[in-house]
Order: structure tokens, then C-alpha cells, then sequence
């Protein structure tokens, strides 16, 4: 059974590369046919590991192909995802499946509602991959550029699908994760320590050494959140891991910092956004976290980039 796979981007690609390598039918749907032309005109996708480029010859159609989906990667960013799945909801065949990769919360949920007829599985990486835009095969040359896993469950239904062994046979790592919402919610509570403060200090991670009170005082204020959103797993340690997370990436910029800086729009609504929303909804006071919210809006208004 073929895999599909929205969003020919830097987490699209290195899924599709390996899943084509490990012998397993895969499609990609571009934007538009201009896209697919271009792609096709390129010779598929090009996958750089440890240095050495390698081409996958992966075939591409556009989401108005009538070729129906039974198994979907949905790998473009949050905001994408909602207008994304509504687009492909025609194409999907009863009982069909799709592995939702987006960083964050309320993308998931968006998607689940649009298509509630699709069993929806989220998921959570800690891979990494960007696309080397400078290279002559364009934008569909990825570099992965840091080991990680994937972890994927159903808030639904705890049984795993029999297809995880096409990622077995690929050498995708992953896991299924019976709790996906707690390891999500963990994510999205680093993210929120992290990620807005290195773009409003313009400094890479190990630079948030330097406010530490501020770092402490995000931490408390998120495991409020995580106890009063019935996640206090997600909660354990939090301010611990999120130091050991700022020095075992001290040379790093963030994300959000890397978008910002490269002019793109952020994923803030599904991180901070998203937090502060889900606060508001539960009339949890959390001050520090509102108005760290409030900074960054202004910081991405001020840089003509979207504050949600
Ligand atoms: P990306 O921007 O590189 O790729 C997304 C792709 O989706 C783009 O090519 C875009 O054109 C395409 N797309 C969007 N809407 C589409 C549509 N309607 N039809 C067809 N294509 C469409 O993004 P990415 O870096 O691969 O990230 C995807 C998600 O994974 C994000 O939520 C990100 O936070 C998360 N993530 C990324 C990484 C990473 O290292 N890149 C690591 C962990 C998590
Ligand atoms: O995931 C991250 C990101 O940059 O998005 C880390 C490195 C954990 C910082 O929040």
C-alpha cells in the first residue's frame, strides 16, 4: 500500500527518501502543477547524509490526482495543516490513516475535526533536516542534519498500526507512544522556555544562560498550565530539562529564532500562542507567560512577519 506525503519540505523529503529506499511505494503531492513540473524537471528529491548526496527518483502528483490516499504523512508546518488536509479530504479512501508531523498543539486537533472519518496519529520528532536552497538541484535537496526519533500515537486508540514495520524497514526511529499528548505538551513546554526568548534576546540557546530567573519563572508558570491541562507528567522536572536542554544546544539558534531571522513566519500559535489560549480558556492567571506572548507579538509585527 502506497504512502502519501503533503509538503515536499526539509521533514516531507527526508521521510520520503528513506521510506523509497527501504523498498516502500511512496508518493508526494506538491502545491501546484508549476511545482511538480519543476520538481519532476529536477529528477526527484536529492537526501544529503553524513556529506554524500544521494537522489531518490520519488514520484509526484498534485493534490487534485484522483488516486485515492489510504496512508498520508501530513508534513507541512502547522499553519499549513488545516487548509492542507481540507484540500486532500475528497482523495481519502475509508479507514485511512494519517500521521500528523507538526510541531506543537491545536494543528492536530484542526485536522482530526476536518476529517473525522481518518484515523489520525500524531507524532513528535526530535529529528532535524533543512533544505539547501543554494544547491543547483533547489529546494528539493535536504540535508539531514541531526539524528533524533519519532515518536507516534493515537489519543484515540492505543493499538499501533501494522504499518510502523515500513519505518522499521526504512530505519525511520521511532516509537509508539501511548501517551503522544504528554510527550507533545513536553515539547511545546520547552519550546515555549526556550524558543521566544532566544529571538527577543537575538541570541543562540546557550544565551538564555545569561537570564536564568526568567527562564525559572517561564518553567513555573508552564508546569501550572501542564498540572491544570491534566498533563502532569509532562510537567516532571520540567525546569531541569529545559537548563540541560539550553546547554546541550548552547551553540544553537532555535527555531523560531532561524525563521525570524531567515524572514519566515513562525509557528507561535501552536507553541506560545497555543499556551496562552488554553490558559485563557481555563482562566489559569499565568502573568509571565502572557506577557512574554505580548513581547514577541510586538517583535514579529515590528519584523513584518505574522504574530499568529
Ligand atoms: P518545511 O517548510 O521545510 O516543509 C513544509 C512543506 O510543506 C513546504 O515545502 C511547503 O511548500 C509544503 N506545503 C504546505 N502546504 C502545502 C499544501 N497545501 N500542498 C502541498 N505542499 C504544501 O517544514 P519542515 O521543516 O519539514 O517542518 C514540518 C513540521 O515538522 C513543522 O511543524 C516543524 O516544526 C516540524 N519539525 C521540523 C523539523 C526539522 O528539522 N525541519 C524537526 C522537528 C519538527
Ligand atoms: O526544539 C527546539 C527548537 O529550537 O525548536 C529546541 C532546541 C529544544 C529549543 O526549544
Amino acid at each position: 500500500m502506497s504512502w502519501h506525503i503533503l509538503g515536499a519540505g526539509s521533514l516531507g523529503c527526508l521521510w520520503a527518501a528513506r521510506l523509497a529506499r527501504g523498498g516502500v511505494p511512496v508518493q508526494l503531492i506538491l502545491r501546484d502543477s508549476a511545482r511538480l513540473d519543476a520538481y519532476r524537471c529536477a529528477g526527484g528529491l536529492t537526501l544529503v547524509e553524513q556529506g554524500r548526496a544521494q537522489r531518490y527518483a520519488v514520484p509526484g502528483q498534485t493534490a487534485d490526482d484522483p488516486q485515492p490516499i489510504r496512508r498520508l504523512l501530513l508534513a507541512c508546518k502547522a499553519y499549513d495543516a488545516e487548509s492542507a488536509i481540507t484540500g486532500l479530504a475528497p482523495r481519502l479512501a475509508p479507514g485511512a490513516e494519517l500521521v500528523l508531523l507538526q510541531n506543537g498543539l491545536g494543528s492536530q486537533e484542526a485536522v482530526a475535526a476536518r476529517v473525522p472519518q481518518a484515523r489520525c496519529i500524531f507524532a513528535s520528532s526530535t529529528e532535524g533536516a533543512f533544505r539547501d536552497g543554494t544547491a543547483a538541484e533547489g529546494e528539493w535537496r535536504v540535508v539531514f542534519a541531526g539524528q533524533g526519533h519519532t515518536w507516534l500515537g493515537d489519543p484515540l486508540d492505543d493499538q499501533p498500526p501494522p504499518w510502523l514495520a515500513d519505518l522499521e524497514r526504512s530505519g525511520i526511529p521511532h516509537q509508539w507512544s501511548p501517551d503522544i499528548l504528554s510527550r507533545l505538551w513536553r515539547k511545546l513546554a520547552l519550546n515555549c522556555a526556550i524558543n521566544p526568548l532566544s529571538v527577543l534576546y537575538a541570541c543562540r540557546n546557550g544565551g538564555l544562560s545569561d537570564h536564568p530567573e526568567e527562564v525559572a519563572t517561564l518553567c513555573t508558570e508552564l508546569c501550572q498550565l501542564l498540572h491544570s491541562c491534566g498533563q502532569p507528567a509532562a510537567a516532571l522536572d520540567l525546569h531541569a530539562d529545559v537548563q540541560r536542554v539550553i546547554q546541550a544546544t548552547a551553540a544553537n539558534y532555535s527555531s523560531m529564532h532561524q525563521d525570524v531571522a531567515r524572514g519566515r513566519r513562525t509557528e507561535i500559535a501552536y507553541l506560545l500562542g497555543h499556551a496562552c489560549a488554553t490558559a485563557q480558556r481555563q482562566r489559569l492567571v499565568l502573568p509571565h507567560l502572557a506577557a512574554l506572548h505580548e513581547r514577541l507579538v510586538q517583535y514579529l509585527e515590528a519584523h513584518g512577519l505574522p504574530s499568529h
